[in-house]
């Protein structure tokens, strides 16, 4: 049997449910979200030790298990609410709904939508709290309004994004991929492709969901210390645009992970932009600015002399960025980390000095920039069973700038023996790699670990991703 007390608990989480349904259905009208800005606000505010944990834990559903925990929050807020005295009901109510509307104007693009969800939502509370206790089927009442509303936040979401992707489809290719590149390996089905395709391509970052951005409306500046400020549209970088082949990697990526993905990229070599807005004697970092104020910044001299090949990418595998991964314009630098080469949805390149401090490094990582490390990953044979005798394992390495010269395999602590590589397609590009094993009957151990052109030998011993990046092999055991 359910106490009273449980049914007015049951009760304050069912209005909970309504209260965030209404916010998100308001925040929805104009792109916004509460859950989202709130859950933003949640990143940026926990320590980095939490952060590691919640990626290492949720992986590639970091942003599902950010939403459903700021619902929970949420939730479980109403029902503590439900439980204070009644005079102190409203006004706390009205004060978290305060907080979330002044979240929104820091943190979401959509702010006016947003702050209007915000102040929707803890009306809705505060109403529903007023009294106490709610029966059962009035609780039902109000989660089927919060279902109710959930489902039109999330009809009208769905109509942006089709309206985004259409306004990206018309602008019609970027680059040529005419020819797909093969690198001779094409045989070994269960490899990794050697281009990966947009949709499969992992996605980092800190926005819960990408800003909507109208190309019509975009436009690139160079702004800062500079002679000749910029302002480019699309297709004006289009014109200047080249096409480069690079693997990007997550600073997360430990070995054998799937934060890792092979791009035929294109976009404006920076030293050419540089030259073009001719920075001031002064000017000695890059910063890459997004529309929503997050920021990368890179030393300049090495950009500028093309020591460091950077791009203003606006395409990947022929096509405009998607969404997820920055559209319409991301800078990418091949050999650093995703979280140093550059940001997605870049708003504005300004020169400055050193003074600048970055989002990362503001919440403990090193200034950087930091480059990747040579890793090998096996992707064939699956782990688990494998037959006796001849086997083949097969996978992908990368060690950008340089190019990875060798791959090596090694079973059950033996010695290490050289793999074959595929065709290279650029030295910062994945390189796959192949090769065959003979397994006596019994449990294995397979590890493998790339060689750079530099001559960095992959790092066996096990590093965690903060604050330098990973290191260790990657190890896979069968059964043969
Ligand atoms: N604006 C913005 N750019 C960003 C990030 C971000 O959080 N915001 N994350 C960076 C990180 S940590 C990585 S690994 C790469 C990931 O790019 P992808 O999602 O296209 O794979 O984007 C980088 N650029
Ligand atoms: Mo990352």
């Amino acid at each position: 049997m359910l106490t009273n007390e449980d049914r007015s608990r049951v009760g304050a989480a069912a209005v909970g449910v309504a209260a965030l349904g209404v916010g998100e259905a308001i925040a929805a009208t104009r792109g916004g979200s509460l859950i989202d800005t709130v859950g933003r606000a949640l990143i940026d505010a926990v320590p980095v030790p939490v952060v590691e944990a919640a990626v290492a834990m949720s992986g590639r559903h970091d942003k599902v298990a950010t939403r459903l925990g700021v619902a929970a929050g949420v939730v479980a807020g109403a029902v503590g609410l439900g439980g204070l005295p009644e005079r102190l009901r409203t006004p706390v109510a009205v004060a978290s709904g305060a907080g979330a509307a002044v979240l929104a104007t820091r943190l979401s693009a959509r702010s006016t939508s947003t702050v209007a969800g915000a102040v929707a939502a803890s009306g809705v509370l505060a109403a529903g709290l007023r009294r106490r206790p709610h029966g059962l089927l009035g609780a039902l009442g109000w989660l089927a309004t919060g279902a109710g509303m959930f489902a039109a936040a999330h009809t009208l979401q769905h109509d942006l994004d089709r309206k985004q992707n259409n306004d990206i489809r018309r602008i019609g290719s970027m680059g040529a991929l005419g020819v797909v590149p093969q690198d001779g390996l094409e045989d070994e089905p269960r490899l990794s492709p050697l281009v990966t395709a947009a949709h499969r391509m992992y996605v980092a970052d800190v926005n819960l969901r990408p800003p909507r951005i109208d190309p019509a409306h975009w436009r690139l500046s160079v702004t800062g210390k500079v002679a000749h400020p910029l302002r480019l549209t699309l297709h004006e970088l289009a014109e200047d645009a080249v096409e480069f082949d690079a693997v990007m990697v997550c600073i997360h990526n430990h070995p054998g992970a799937g934060r890792a993905g092979n791009g035929r990229w294109f976009g404006v070599p920076l030293s050419d932009l540089l030259k073009h807005a001719i920075p001031e004697s002064d000017a000695t970092r890059l910063v890459t600015r997004a529309v929503d104020g997050y920021t990368i910044s890179l030393p300049i001299e090495p950009l500028r002399s093309g020591e460091w090949p950077g791009y203003v990418v606006i395409g990947m595998n022929g096509e405009p960025l998607t969404p997820a991964h920055g559209f319409p314009a991301r800078v990418f630098v091949p050999g650093l980390y995703g979280q140093y080469t550059g940001t997605k949805w870049l708003g504005e390149l300004e020169l400055t000095d050193d003074t600048h401090v970055d989002y990362w490094p503001r919440r403990g990582w090193p200034a950087g920039p930091l480059w990747i490390t040579p890793q090998a990953r096996i992707d064939v044979t699956a782990p688990g069973r494998a037959a006796a005798g001849t086997t083949t394992i097969a996978g992908v390495a990368w060690a950008p700038p340089h190019g990875v010269a060798g791959v090596e395999v090694r079973i059950d602590e033996g010695d290490w023996h050289p793999a074959d590589l595929a065709t290279e397609l650029a030295p910062a590009a994945w390189r796959r790699w192949r090769t065959a094993v003979e397994l006596p009957p019994g449990d294995h151990r397979i590890q493998a670990r790339a060689i750079s052109r530099s001559g960095e030998v992959q790092e066996g011993r096990h590093r965690p991703s903060f604050p330098t990046g990973p290191s260790g092999y990657h190890a896979i055991t069968v059964h043969a």
